[in-house]
């Protein structure tokens, strides 16, 4: 049966469930009762859930030749090896907060991990208005944990740089490069996609602030030469699964060395775009008011709790003797901050006007609140960008998009 799986194929449902019966060996699966079906919702991969009747279940993922968001981008299918790998290392970093890994293999770029049924997607359940209390604390461990604990602060560098090396992804990195650092602002590619009322607003707005464009510049360089830490990569809340008690992250393919603030800043524009919705397609006022004032908090909580978590973790875990230095730990927690901000401003951008939208605006079924929440997220993210330095709470990055709320 193997030798079905010794040379690549891009895989059905039917050829998925005799995958996971000859590769997920913890199981003595019911191979009488399996079922499968392809779940996956994202630009990229294949996903398939296979199952028995007897309670045994495992994710396969698959890496494909040609990305589900476009047959014309192809990018190396090693990608499937490389989210594996850090799974397995953030398990180690942060305990509890990513699927366990059963196994992957290079052949058919597919890994098969812990079915997280009991969980939902995160984007999918901010777009129903629901409301998850322990979220912010959940996520600011993880990403605390994980990226403090991979930066040269606190690694041997030579252990860091052996990491750095490991997890170099030029082709990932591209894609953002391309379409969150530079399409946004220039449409250079033809492929951004702007809601058409807004047309005028975004050539104003975006491709003609030369400011602005300078601004992003220096950003994007930031994010292409700063290798502070092991990032995620693209920590929107598409890579969540959630329930009322647990957080878990997955779909880590985007990861490299690059600016902590990038993961911190793509969770916070991401609650923005789950406040846009619940502004706009809430039922009536008491579900607007107890989704978006829990999505607000969130959004102070997770700029704060992460910034506290930091502190903490590189308090305890410093070994770099320069780092010790008096004054240097908030002058490196003041950088992050900064960078969060800008990246807030970036991502509201990129997934408002660029090529990978966000459910929680393209489903804004009447057209005029449409219009306003695209303009809500471009006007306060000019200023996460413009005015990145001068935040220094969760409150302040409320304030910007109360701002901008107020403003359009
Ligand atoms: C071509 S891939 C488009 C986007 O989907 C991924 O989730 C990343 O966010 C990427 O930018
Ligand atoms: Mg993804």
């Amino acid at each position: 049966m193997m030798a079905k799986f010794d040379t690549y194929f891009l895989m059905n449902a039917e050829e998925a469930k005799e995958y996971a019966v000859a590769k997920v060996t913890k199981f003595p699966w019911d191979t009488a009762s399996l079922q499968c079906k392809e779940i996956g919702d994202g630009n990229l991969n294949y996903v398939f859930r296979v199952w028995d009747g007897q309670g045994h279940s495992a994710i396969i993922k698959q890496a494909g030749e040609a990305l589900r968001i476009s047959a014309d981008m192809h990018i190396s299918t090693d990608r499937n090896r490389i989210e594996s790998e850090i799974l397995l290392l953030q398990g180690k970093l942060a305990p509890g907060y990513v699927p366990e890994i059963y196994f992957y293999d290079t052949v058919m770029c597919a890994c098969g991990m812990e079915d997280l049924s009991d969980h939902a997607i995160m984007r999918t359940c901010m777009l129903q208005h629901k409301i998850y209390p322990k979220f912010a604390d959940q996520i600011s461990t993880f990403m605390a944990n994980t990226l403090m604990g991979t930066t040269d602060v606190v690694l041997d560098h030579k252990e860091k740089k052996e990491l750095q090396k490991k997890y170099i992804n030029p082709e990932l990195c591209e894609i953002t490069e391309d379409l969150v650092y530079t399409e946004p602002y220039n449409d250079c590619a033809g492929r951004n996609n702007v809601f058409a009322p807004n047309a005028e607003f975004v050539k104003t707005e975006l491709y003609e602030d030369k400011e602005l464009h300078l601004e992003v510049a220096k950003l994007k360089m930031d994010f292409m030469c700063n290798a502070q830490s092991l990032l995620h990569g693209d920590l929107h809340t598409g890579s969540i699964f959630i329930n009322d008690e647990s957080t878990m992250v997955f779909d880590p393919e985007f990861c490299f060395y690059g600016p902590m603030g990038y993961d911190i800043g793509n969770v916070v524009a991401n609650m923005m775009f789950a406040w846009c919705h619940g502004d706009a397609e809430s039922a009536d006022a008491a579900e607007r008011e107890t989704f978006c004032g829990w999505v607000e908090q969130v959004i102070v909580d997770v700029v704060d709790l992460t910034m506290a978590k930091m502190n903490d973790y590189y308090s305890r875990h410093v070994t770099d003797r320069m780092c010790q230095t008096e004054g240097y730990q908030a002058y490196y927690l003041r950088t992050i901050l900064a960078d969060t901000a800008a990246v807030t401003g970036l991502e509201l951008i990129r997934r408002t006007v660029g090529m990978a939208n966000v459910k929680d605006l393209t489903t804004i079924s009447d057209s005029a609140k449409r219009t306003r929440a695209e303009r809500i997220c471009i006007v306060a993210a000019k200023r996460f960008i413009k005015e990145r330095q001068m935040l220094h709470t969760g409150k302040d990055f409320l304030q910007i998009l109360h701002d901008a709320i107020a403003a359009c």
